[in-house]
């Protein structure tokens, strides 16, 4: 979302009154604990081929399916962690746009009008309604502290070293990407990767297969899964191209600028890379770049987006709960990983 409709929403959400001494329902009951072995952190390589990119079959803005080329690339197979993060932090000293000072200007209304907290460096944290409701006003919290290391909020836990990092903006990703020697993925390579040439489906995986969300969405979360919230990379099974958390976990941003539907004429390693191309619906403002392939807050009842062709517009200033990022690389010889990275090798 926008710092404007940020605004908008938090202040008939709730007023402006956040209680930033309380810990946010969303630490205590969606902080994960459990562990699972961290898979390995060496890129894939992808071969390059075609498949049929989109569907037709759920939501609109993931049409017209049209068959597609995609070169080959490498890839992650795991979403960036925290602790791949905190070792870019370490090595470069770097602070993410959660982390600093809130610009009144960017709210595009008279200081006066703009809650106390909202301007405070914060993010978007995921918080569960106690009642029904279909208004995600109800559920998203702007929270002062929220990011990558307290990804709760200054009152909760410190982020879990081998889950995704979240509450990043665009600019952070781009910085983590050029200080790794990596990219973010164009659209088109995410979601070959993810399908992995697998046959399309519209049902949501098994327990064992992603980390979505079992049960009335927002209010009844039954966890089948194991997991209330976010999890550990590698916790479910990887695809058919050794990939991990593709279609669950969190959300993954690419390259791309975002607008609702494919452009049916480009088929060869199709690129939405003009600014001018960006128009998100819910977020006309700002223009969103595409992230792929749902999150754990992905309900039956909500959001159908456990799938890859799924794909929504992201803000690229504020940061939230349950959106992160895996790098791409160009080449042919393996990319470069740090020691960490290859500690399972
Ligand atoms: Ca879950
Ligand atoms: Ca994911």
């Amino acid at each position: 979302m926008g710092w404007a409709l940020a605004l908008a929403w938090l202040v008939a959400a709730c007023g402006g009154a956040t209680d930033e001494n309380a810990l946010p329902r969303s630490a205590t009951d969606f902080a994960a604990t459990a562990t699972c072995e961290t898979p390995r952190s060496l890129p894939v390589y992808i071969e390059g081929g075609s498949f049929i990119m989109g569907s037709d079959a759920v939501y609109a803005e993931e049409g017209p399916p049209r068959e597609t080329r995609v070169d080959g690339f490498w890839i992650d197979p795991h979403e960036v962690t925290n602790r791949q993060f905190a070792e870019f932090v370490d090595a470069t000293g770097y602070v993410t746009v959660a982390e600093k000072p809130v610009d009144p200007a960017q709210f595009g209304v008279p200081v006066e009008q703009i809650p106390a907290h909202m301007l405070q460096p914060g993010s978007a944290v995921f918080t569960p309604p106690d009642r029904p409701s279909r208004n995600y006003a109800d559920w998203w919290d702007y929270v002062p502290g929220a990011s990558w290391k307290k990804p709760y909020g200054r009152q909760g836990p410190d982020a879990v070293p081998d889950q995704p990092a979240v509450h990043l903006a665009w600019e952070d990703m781009q910085a983590y990407a050029a200080w790794r020697g990596g990219r973010l993925p164009t659209e088109a390579e995410w979601e070959y990767a993810a399908s992995a040439g697998a046959p399309d489906y519209v049902e949501q995986p098994d327990a064992k297969s992603a980390n979505s969300w079992q049960g009335v969405f927002p209010v009844v979360n039954e966890a089948a899964d194991g997991f209330k919230g976010i999890a550990p990379v590698g916790c479910f099974a990887p695809n058919g191209f050794g990939l991990y958390d593709m279609v669950g976990n969190v959300w993954e941003v690419t390259a791309d600028f975002y607008r609702p539907g494919h452009d049916p004429q480009t088929r060869d390693n199709p690129r939405r890379a003009s600014e001018n191309d960006a128009y998100d619906p819910l977020n006309p403002g700002f223009a969103s770049r595409v992230m792929k392939g749902g999150s754990y807050l992905c309900a039956p009842n909500y959001c159908q987006r456990y799938r890859p062709e799924s794909r929504q517009g992201r803000d690229p200033g504020l940061g939230a709960s349950n959106v992160g990022f895996r790098l791409a690389y160009d080449g042919k010889a393996p990319p470069p990983t740090s020691s960490s990275n290859s500690r399972k090798e």
